[in-house]
């Protein structure tokens, strides 16, 4: 049984737009927007579109991108001209320099990937849809006026703004390698939103240097959003298991103590092996069961992409959690059609490229069984300050 057929019972809209994929950060930058078109290749090439609600998204509007962020800084940011990107200039809300440079065709970019974040939400809100995907979203660094670590907008943030409008109670969950600062500091004063990252951390020696287990949020008797933020600091080498075990046992708690009524869930995949910027030696089969656990839960569920910069296990990956979503992992076609234009990508693979091992440059695992119980348990103490 090869064919792809729609899910019985509830509906995936997939969001994207082919004008996002050509935008270039520049010839050595490690964001490639053409890893979603080598991600969109491969999700077609085995039919899955067939078994979705597809939509071309729309650049979000003015009005919509001010939920978050401010005038003054979305003015600078559609009016930026192209420079030379420079590290030793001060730059106005950190934009043209070596991590976030002004390119041609930023503000249409940065509109876009947002418009389909904000239209995913705004189908789980409506109830059109039960997980909403949009692979080019994700980029959760991003502050109200200030672009960080390859993001300009955020658009999980302004997801979260329309989930708001109908749900009391929103989980953010970030598997991205990096920590979900942008998120985090959004969301830090209020009880509605719990915010969940499992990142690296090492202090400054890793981006963007916060993130640390103590970082719960604001502590005061004020603030409704203290004890709201979640950070999992882990060390270089974390595998399929740790890191599995830690996801479920971590986000099952947070579901039994904060009763979420949605899920943002941002699939940054680099923190798979084998990363150009990444340090850990998850599977795309580990990485995919996070997205089968947070499905199993039956809460509306959206899902973004985020960082991963190997494109071509960026694409496995993201193709596995589609067939996730949609119900057909394990039963996808095994023959990748001859005529892919993104075949010659994954030429090196013989077989069925996102259910084989990722051979990625062999990373020591730093984390004890110890570190990793030790995090439980301050989770756990964390989560009595949470009420739903
Ligand atoms: C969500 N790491 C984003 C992750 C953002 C990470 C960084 C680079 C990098 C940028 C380049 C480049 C790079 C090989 C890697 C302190 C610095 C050190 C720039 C060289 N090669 C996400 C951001 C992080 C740009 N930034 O979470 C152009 O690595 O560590 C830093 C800051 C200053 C700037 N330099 C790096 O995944 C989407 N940047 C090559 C060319
Ligand atoms: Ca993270
Ligand atoms: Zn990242």
């Amino acid at each position: 049984e090869n064919d792809i057929t729609r899910p019985k019972g509830y509906t995936v809209s997939w969001h994207s737009n082919p004008e996002i994929e050509k935008h270039h950060f520049g010839h050595a930058h490690p964001m490639k927007p053409w890893r979603l078109t080598l991600a969109k290749g491969l999700i077609m090439a085995y039919g899955m579109h067939a078994a979705m609600d597809t939509y071309v998204s729309r650049p979000a509007t003015k009005e919509e991108l001010e939920d978050f962020h401010s005038e003054e800084y979305l003015d600078y940011l559609k009016s930026a001209l192209v420079t030379v990107p420079d590290d030793n200039e001060i730059k106005d809300f950190n934009l043209g320099n070596t991590d976030c440079p002004i390119f041609e065709g930023l503000f249409n970019y940065c509109s876009m990937y947002s418009g389909a974040s904000i239209d995913a939400a705004r189908k789980l809100c409506n109830n059109e849809s039960d997980i909403a995907i949009n692979w080019s979203g994700g980029l959760h660094h991003a502050k109200k006026a200030e672009a960080s670590g390859f993001c300009y907008v955020n658009d999980i943030v302004l997801a979260i703004v329309q989930l708001l409008r109908k749900h009391p109670r929103v989980l953010y969950i970030d598997i991205d390698v990096h920590h979900g600062d942008g998120v985090e500091e959004a969301f830090w004063s209020t009880d509605r939103v719990l915010t969940l990252s499992i990142h690296k951390y090492d202090g400054m020696n890793f981006f963007p240097g916060t993130g640390d287990l103590d970082r719960t949020g604001p502590d005061s008797e004020e603030n409704p959003g203290a004890h709201h933020a979640i950070n999992v600091p882990l060390s270089d080498g974390i595998g399929d298991q740790q890191y599995v075990w830690l996801f479920k046992t971590i986000v099952g708690m947070c579901v039994q103590r904060f009763q979420p009524t949605a899920i943002v869930l941002q699939c940054g995949a680099d923190s798979l092996a084998g990363d150009r910027l990444g340090r850990f030696n998850v599977q795309v089969q580990g990485h995919g069961a996070c997205v089968t656990y947070c499905k199993s839960l039956g809460i509306p569920l959206l899902l973004v992409g985020g960082g991963g910069y190997t494109p071509r296990n960026v694409a496995r990956a993201w193709a596995h959690e589609t067939s996730i979503a949609i119900g057909c992992d394990g039963k996808l076609n095994p023959i990748i059609p001859q005529h892919t234009p993104y075949r010659s990508h994954f030429r090196h693979e013989t077989i069925f490229p996102t259910l084989e091992e990722i051979l990625g440059d062999p990373r020591g695992n730093k984390n004890t069984d110890k570190k990793i119980r030790e995090i439980v348990s301050s989770i756990t103490e964390q989560l009595r300050f949470v009420n739903n």
